[in-house]
C-alpha cells in the first residue's frame, strides 16, 4: 500500500510563476501521479474553475477588453476567486479531495500588487475576506527567466495574438519574477521555488519529493 494512503485528508496545493513557466504541465503531471496512487484529485486553474469564473476568466484576458486599472482588475480576480472556492475548492477539499490549482492569490499580490501598485495590505484585506482559511497548504513556484518563459508561452501560442499579460514587455516580467522570489521568500515554509529551466521529467521528480517530503514519503 502507497504511503500516500496514510494521508487521506484533502491537501491544496496551488502552482504559481511567470507565463511560460510550465504550471499548467506540472500541475498535470502531478494530478496524473496522484491519481495513479489513488488519490482523488481535482485540477482547476484561475482565473477560472467554475462556470461564473471561467466567463470571467474569457472577459479578463480578451485581447480586446479595454484597459483597466489595477483595482478593477484585482476585484475582477477576486470575484471569480470567491465563486471558484464556493463551487469547486471548498467542496472538493470537504470530499477529502486533493486540489491542484494553476495560479491562486500569489498570482494576485503580483500581478496586481507589485506589478500593478495595490498596496499590500489591501490585497491582504481582500483575501482574508474571500480565501478565509482556505489556504493553500503547499504553493509550489516555477522560477524561470521571463525571455525564456514568454519564448515559451509565444511558441505554444502558434501566432495566436498574446493576451494583455502576455502583451507587456520583458522588463515587466522580469519584475514578476523578482516579486514573486519575494514572496516565496517571505513564506518558505508554504512556497517552494523549483527550477522551472530543467527538462519536464526531471521537475516533474522534484515536486514529487516535494509533495513526498511535505505530505508524507512516497
Ligand atoms: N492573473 C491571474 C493575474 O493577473 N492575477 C490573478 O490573480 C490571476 C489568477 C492567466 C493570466 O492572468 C494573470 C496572470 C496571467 O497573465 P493564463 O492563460 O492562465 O493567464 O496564463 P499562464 O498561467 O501564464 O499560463 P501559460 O500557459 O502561459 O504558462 P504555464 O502554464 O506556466 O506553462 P505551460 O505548462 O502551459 O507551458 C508552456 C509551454 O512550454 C512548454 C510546454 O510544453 C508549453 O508548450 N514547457 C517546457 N518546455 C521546455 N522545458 C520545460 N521544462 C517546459 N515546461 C513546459
Amino acid at each position: 500500500m502507497s504511503a500516500y494512503h496514510c494521508f487521506m485528508t484533502g491537501r491544496f496545493i496551488t502552482f504559481e510563476g511567470g507565463e511560460g513557466s510550465g504550471k499548467s504541465t506540472q500541475a498535470r503531471l502531478l494530478a496524473t501521479y496522484l491519481r495513479s496512487r489513488g488519490i482523488a484529485v481535482v485540477e482547476t486553474r484561475e482565473p477560472g474553475g467554475s462556470p461564473f469564473a471561467e466567463a470571467l476568466r474569457n472577459f479578463i484576458l480578451d485581447p480586446a477588453t479595454p484597459p483597466h486599472a489595477p483595482l478593477s482588475e484585482a476585484l475582477l480576480f477576486t470575484a471569480a476567486r470567491a465563486d471558484h472556492l464556493d463551487a469547486t475548492i471548498r467542496p472538493a477539499l470537504a470530499r477529502s479531495d486533493w486540489v491542484i490549482c494553476d495560479r491562486f492569490t500569489d498570482s494576485t499580490r503580483v500581478y496586481q500588487g507589485a506589478a500593478g501598485g495595490l498596496a499590500d495590505a489591501a490585497l491582504a484585506t481582500l483575501e482574508s475576506l474571500v480565501v478565509g482559511d482556505t489556504r493553500p497548504d503547499l504553493t509550489v513556484l516555477m522560477d524561470l527567466d521571463a525571455a525564456t518563459g514568454l519564448a515559451r508561452a509565444r511558441e505554444r501560442a502558434g501566432g495566436a495574438p498574446p493576451d494583455g499579460y502576455e502583451a507587456r514587455g520583458l522588463a515587466y516580467h522580469d519584475l514578476l519574477r523578482k516579486a514573486f522570489l519575494a514572496r516565496a521568500t517571505a513564506e518558505p515554509s508554504r512556497i517552494a521555488v523549483i527550477d522551472a529551466a530543467r527538462p519536464i521529467d526531471l521537475i516533474a521528480d522534484g515536486i514529487r519529493s516535494l509533495v513526498a517530503t511535505r505530505f508524507g514519503p512516497a
